[in-house]
């Protein structure tokens, strides 16, 4: 409520009393110093939740978990505190940047704490704690408790998950990792009741309905979003868990891969059943493979862990990027300790949000890794050009932009630039595309549903819908539902296999990534006519362009990146795409030959499940 104050108005010297006439003026002078103080104070409590949680994640020990859970807790509170502050500029009209500012300060939360000092320090130890027990999870198979070293962590899981096609290690590494997380139960149920208590005192319903705010629309538009974009993109994944499961139906046999059930999720690659890259031998078509393996490229080359983020960079830099920055090489972490517990999953940090960039990260040196450095760096040059930002814009337009950085340019990594780079003698001609493309499909196709399941679990563990002794069963129905895959063995509510899963334990919010996977196609398709790629109608898929070297792409991707938070993010896609809608047709189009495919292969078979 804007207040009526007396104003003193100078005019050519003569002292005017004019109650209540400047009124809105001054209180909005009010705004922008309040803002302005708000955003320095949250400057330094974020660098220094930052330094603390980067030391944490790097050593994880009860101090430094205690350490981080207290300076990210006296960085939640005093954005509670200011959230809370903000509503006595309610109904006074802000000049549009000073409006976004302080709507973000509102919604700007993955963790709210709530008031009481007591559940505000519980709910911050709980999350630090569940970061923790993630970071440390291993496996010990029985035979080997004895000798702590032979330990099985995530890495080593990634890899027998990643190689292996033995039934019987696939199910011991898949019940090995999964019993990380029943320890998590009753930590992640109250922090579930925490978390929910301070979302409600910022007038959110519940957690899932305060992530579900921060997309410049209703929150219940946005999940409709989400429900749209899964049905535009929903026969494609249809036609590609038919075919796959047929392949493994031939490799495994019928009694372990029904001809028209879900299939087994040990099988298909990886832990959680998210990316099916690794099957990719197992399931290509003879006469279809690529013409090339990359992780054998780069294991034959002696390709070191720096190499893989050299060439990261390189991408970066060819499309008018500056390099990153001498602290970056001195302070990240690229190779697994061996003395200590860190959190392998790869992460992307800006610990000053200015220059002090970081990635932390287990590398292997595999094809996938390649990928998921680029992905890490992404975030990095988005940090970058938009640390010019004031601190409240200083973020992505929103989560999933931030996610489809690195993944976009990764989809530029193909034969011809892989060539370009010296990789690859030679690039394989189009007979090659239909390989090509199915490898790329396990990677970016198997993941839609699995992205979108994450949070359409937790959306429901936040309202309540999903009671603590449904965890589990809901968990897996919602694999069902979704993805088409089951359990390889009978689970019950003593386990919790979601909190297997990175972004559970550390509550990171995970829509975000089924945003980028369909946006990265939109930014590459975009960016690729910037490129001046041969597309659309040239014969040359999408597939085959990368826009590496290309100044005009990188140039307009740069004007996206700068304007960080700063617009709504349906501007900042105009910006780049001139599309103002999230689109699956730029994902459906790049992969049109393959579900051509697919669909021949499939004939006369059962699809779905
Ligand atoms: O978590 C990540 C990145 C860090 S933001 C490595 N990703 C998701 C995952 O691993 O589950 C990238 C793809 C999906
Ligand atoms: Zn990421």
């Amino acid at each position: 409520m804007a207040s009526i104050t007396k104003t003193i108005l100078l005019i050519a010297g003569q002292a005017l009393w004019v109650p209540g006439l400047f009124a809105a003026q001054s209180t909005v002078q009010d705004a922008r110093k309040f803002l302005e103080d708000a955003e320095q104070r949250l400057l330094v409590l974020a660098n220094e939740a930052q330094q603390a949680s980067w030391v944490q994640e790097n050593f994880i020990t009860s101090d430094t978990e205690a350490l981080a859970a207290l300076a990210n807790q006296r960085a939640t509170d005093e954005q509670v505190r200011l959230a809370k502050e903000a509503k006595r500029f309610d109904g006074l009209t802000l000049p549009p940047d000073l409006a976004r500012k302080m709507r973000l300060l509102r919604i700007g939360f993955t963790l709210a704490t709530p008031a009481d000092p007591k559940e505000s320090e519980e709910v911050s130890r709980l999350a630090a704690e569940l970061d923790g027990m993630y970071g440390k999870g291993k496996y010990c198979p029985p035979a080997l408790a004895s000798s702590d070293k032979k330990c099985l962590d995530i890495g080593d899981i990634t890899r027998i998950m990643a190689a292996s096609s033995n039934p019987g290690e696939l199910l011991d590494a898949w019940k090995g990792w999964h019993a990380i997380a029943p320890p998590m139960r009753k930590d992640f149920t109250r922090f579930v009741e925490l978390s929910n208590k301070g979302a409600r005192e910022l007038g959110f319903r519940d957690t899932g309905a305060m992530w579900r705010s921060k997309y410049d629309m209703p929150p219940d538009d946005f999940a409709k979003e989400v429900d749209r974009l899964w049905a535009q993109v929903r026969p494609l994944y249809l036609s590609l868990h038919a075919y796959v499961r047929n392949r493994l139906r031939e490799k495994y046999g019928d009694a372990v891969v029904p001809a028209n059930g879900p299939i087994p999720a040990d099988l298909l690659g990886n832990i959680w059943a998210q990316d099916w890259s690794n099957i990719y031998p197992s399931v290509a078509p003879a006469g279809a493979d690529p013409g090339y393996d990359l992780t054998r490229i780069l294991v034959d080359r002696k390709t070191q862990p720096t190499d893989m983020v050299r060439y990261g960079e390189g991408f970066f830099k060819s499309l008018g990027f500056a390099p990153l920055p001498p602290t970056f090489w001195e302070r990240s972490l690229f190779v697994k300790p061996r003395d200590r517990d860190v959190v392998c999953h790869a992460s992307a940090w800006d610990v000053d949000n200015a220059e002090d960039l970081r990635i932390k990260m287990c590398i292997d040196i595999t094809a996938e890794d390649f990928t998921t450095v680029h992905h890490e760096l992404g975030h990095n040059f988005y940090q970058r050009a938009y640390s010019k930002q004031p601190f409240l814009f200083r973020d992505s337009a929103n989560d999933g932009v931030h996610e489809a950085i690195g993944d976009t340019i990764a989809l530029s990594v193909t034969p011809e630039y892989l060539v370009k780079i010296g990789l690859l003698d030679r690039a394989p001609d189009s007979s090659k595309d239909i390989g090509l493309l199915l490898k790329r499909a396990l990677e970016k196709v198997a993941f839609l549903p699995f992205g979108l399941l994450i949070d359409q679990w937790r959306w429901r563990v936040f309202s309540g819908e999903i009671p603590p002794d449904k965890y589990n069963q809901a968990w897996w129905d919602l694999r069902m539902k979704y993805q088409g895959i089951a359990p390889p063995v009978e689970r019950s509510e003593l386990d919790f296999d979601p909190g297997a899963k990175y972004h559970v334990a550390a509550n990171v919010p995970y829509t975000r990534y089924f945003l980028s996977f369909i946006m990265q196609f939109q930014f590459h398709r975009a960016l690729a006519r910037a490129a001046g790629c041969p597309v659309a109608g040239s014969g040359t898929p999408l597939s085959r362009c990368s826009i590496y070297g290309s100044k005009e792409a990188g140039e307009k991707l740069n004007r996206m990146l700068e304007m960080g938070l700063s617009r709504p993010w349906q501007e900042a896609l105009y910006e780049m795409t001139g599309e103002r809608d999230l689109d699956a047709s730029a994902i459906l189009d790049y992969f049109a030959p393959l579900q051509k495919w697919l669909d021949e292969q499939n004939k006369g078979k059962p699809v779905g499940w």
